[in-house]
């Protein structure tokens, strides 16, 4: 009896403030690795602006997150962020944002270090969101960061591998047009265009159907079994075509779940 005395009063400070999302609202989490400028640098021997080994470290994590325990519908990754997007409906964790945060924040640590094998962390932020129209701006808003970030990284690593110390590559960059950027790179080679579609516009991950042929043992009939895994979308269009593309992807989502 004591216990449960001691049990209720403790509890009282640990959940009274515990907020949940309200119900009909669009829930995405973004992880973002903490502290990742100096973990790909110092720590670890990744090749700048971009490496392949560690954008298929992402997308792991991204997949892994899409798939341990959320109603995920949609699953994002540019840099050291993955945003993964929470059905409207959705009742995990009933709704509980400490139970989110920590979770996805958990699970992104978990499996990122895992294939490092080093540690390595994550923050989880949520964007409560009213409407469908919102979370499209979302995505067009990280992926046009992912667009920003990749004609950034790009050219200063131009600068500095073409001898500028970290200071005045950034300073030569700063105030710099898009345009004039994109010129810098031509003027050494590097037509933007042709830069790899997952550095400029991220990685989509989703469900998708599949079947999975098969023969029923009694009869020998030929089977079909419907099946779902995710996808790995690495070439994802831009902009306008993005919303759109977001839009069938949240009314097929919505129709299956
Ligand atoms: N070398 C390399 N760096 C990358 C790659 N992808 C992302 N990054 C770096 O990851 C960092 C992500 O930026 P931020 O999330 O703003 O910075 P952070 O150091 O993680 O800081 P916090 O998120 O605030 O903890 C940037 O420095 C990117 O250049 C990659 O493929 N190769
Ligand atoms: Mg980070």
């Amino acid at each position: 009896m004591k216990f449960d005395n001691l049990d209720a009063r403790m509890r009282i400070y640990e959940s009274t403030n515990d907020l949940a999302v309200l119900p009909g609202l669009y829930m995405i989490a973004r992880v973002d690795g903490r502290a990742f400028t100096r973990l790909v640098r110092e720590l670890h021997d990744f090749e700048a602006p971009f490496d392949s080994r560690f954008r298929d470290h992402m997308i792991a994590t991204a997949a892994h997150l899409m798939d341990c325990g959320f109603d995920a519908l949609f699953g994002y990754t540019q840099s050291d962020e993955i945003s993964i997007l929470l059905d409207a409906s959705s009742q995990t964790f009933r709704r509980k944002l400490r139970k989110i945060h920590s979770v996805l924040a958990g699970e992104a640590s978990a499996l990122f270090s895992s294939r490092l094998g080093a540690p390595a962390a994550f923050d989880c932020r949520v964007s409560q969101l009213p409407s469908r129209d919102l979370v499209i701006d979302y995505f067009l808003w990280r992926q046009a960061d992912a667009a920003r970030n990749a004609l950034n990284a790009h050219c200063y690593w131009l600068l500095r591998k073409n001898g500028l110390d970290a200071h005045s590559a950034a300073r030569q960059l700063s105030g710099l047009a898009s345009a004039a950027k994109n010129e810098l790179l031509f003027r050494h080679g590097i037509n933007f265009n042709d830069v790899p579609g997952w550095q400029k516009r991220g990685v989509g991950l989703y469900a998708e159907t599949w079947f999975k042929p098969g023969s029923d043992p009694r009869t020998g009939a030929i089977t079909e079994a419907r099946r779902s895994r995710i996808k790995v979308d690495a070439d994802l269009p831009m902009r306008e075509a993005f919303a759109v593309f977001l839009r069938e992807r949240l009314e097929t989502a919505t129709a299956d779940g």
